[in-house]
């Protein structure tokens, strides 16, 4: 039986790629982090909190003598690094913790390969991020990197440090540069999931108005459950090495949002310009969206859209589900949550 080790399990991908192992045979070992309250909504959902060959370890990323026992008393060939401080506009706020956590957190895991047992195979997460501030449309393996937050430029440390291990001490580290993916697992600070939640909400009479920010940034949106049988493949691969995962798509927040809408009933009909848009619904003449500027950032990616042929070439993988199938179901599991006042 194959033993792997997925850190953040509590998260989106965690979730995912858990399911998708558990499907594969693997043992798994998920780690969470200790908080006051457990966080396992997601497993629960998917309905594998339960299954026998899951086993869910205290653990954080930060702590190196905890990455080397990790290693040692799992026996795990395979080590997953989803776990993160992932959100972009909180890494402008805690820019300390996000290098912590997000950049040197993966070193951790890689000198506990390292020392424990070399032949180990880890993936990183790594994102589209990294391009930042765009050098080249769409971006690939090779487009140079222009981090815009702390977010990504923790990220990009993990990423060097990565290849830097695989070049230095032979270990077989991939990276996955993975442009957003989503999903109704998707964390509710995040924007697809803010407005799938909120057009729900606006439905059911739960709420009046979605407030957002920069709905003119462009963004290649997949769907989570791929993407992770994408990582499973990267660390099945003959060699390490660096893959892009995204869609070759790129929306606006404002085209994902009249998406939304239109899934959830509306039709949206936008007017106003930057701090002063909204959108009301042709149908009641009701404002449903309008934008907040305290949603801005400080430093905004403005475009990103990834190629993803060299995935498809060497791993056999590509995205199947459209944005539009995408956003149909997440609008719908909210609609379904809240109807039954599900409140993650
Ligand atoms: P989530 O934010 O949903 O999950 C992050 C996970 O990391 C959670 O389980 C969280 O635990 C855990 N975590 C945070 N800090 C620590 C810590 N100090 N020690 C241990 N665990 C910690 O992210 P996603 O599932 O969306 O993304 C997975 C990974 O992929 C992340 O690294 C993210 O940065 C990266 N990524 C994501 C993309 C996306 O579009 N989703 C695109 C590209 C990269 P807790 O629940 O306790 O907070
Ligand atoms: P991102 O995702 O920053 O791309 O990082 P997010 O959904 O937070 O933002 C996408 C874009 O939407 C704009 N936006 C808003 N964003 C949020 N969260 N809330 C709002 O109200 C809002 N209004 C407009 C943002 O400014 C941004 O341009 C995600 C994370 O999953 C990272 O961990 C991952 O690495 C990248 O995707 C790829």
């Amino acid at each position: 039986m194959k033993i792997a080790i997925i850190t953040g399990i509590t998260g989106q991908d965690g979730a995912y790629l858990a399911e998708l192992l558990l499907e594969k045979g693997y043992k798994v070992f998920g780690t969470y982090r200790r908080t006051s309250s457990v966080n396992f909504w997601r497993i629960e959902e998917l309905g594998i909190a339960h299954h026998p060959n899951l086993e869910l370890v205290e653990y954080d990323l930060t702590d190196l003598s905890a990455s080397i026992r990790l290693l040692q008393t799992t026996g795990a060939t395979e080590v997953y690094n989803l776990a993160a401080q992932s959100f972009v506009g909180v890494s402008f706020d805690q820019p300390v913790t996000t290098a912590e956590i997000t950049g040197l957190g993966p070193v951790n895991l890689l000198e506990a390969i390292r020392i424990v047992n070399p032949a180990v195979r880890f993936y990183q997460a790594s994102t589209s991020e990294m391009f930042g501030k765009v050098q080249a449309i769409p971006q690939i393996e090779d487009t140079p990197f222009y981090p815009r937050s702390p977010y990504g430029v923790a990220k990009l440390y993990a990423h060097w440090m990565t290849i830097n291990y695989r070049e230095s001490y032979n270990i077989f580290g991939a990276s996955g540069i993975l442009f957003n993916h989503e999903s109704p697992l998707r964390g509710r600070e995040f924007v697809t999931r803010k407005i799938t939640d909120s057009m729900a909400k606006i439905k059911l009479g739960l709420l009046d108005v979605l407030e957002l920010g920069n709905m003119d940034a462009k963004r290649d949106w997949g769907f989570a459950k791929e993407y992770v049988e994408g990582m499973w493949r990267m660390l099945q691969a003959d060699k390490p090495d660096t893959y892009v995962l995204a869609t070759n798509r790129t929306e606006t927040v404002r085209d994902f949002v009249t998406m939304a809408g239109k899934a959830a009933g509306f039709e949206l009909v936008w007017s106003g310009a930057a701090e002063n848009e909204i959108a009301v619904d042709a149908k009641s003449g009701k404002t449903l969206v309008r934008v907040n500027p305290k949603f801005y950032r400080p430093a905004e990616v403005e475009l990103l859209i990834g190629n993803p042929e060299k995935a498809r070439k060497e791993l056999s993988w590509e995205p199947k589900t459209t944005l539009e199938q995408l956003c149909q179901m997440m609008v719908e599991a909210d609609i379904c949550r809240n109807q039954a006042g599900f409140s993650f």
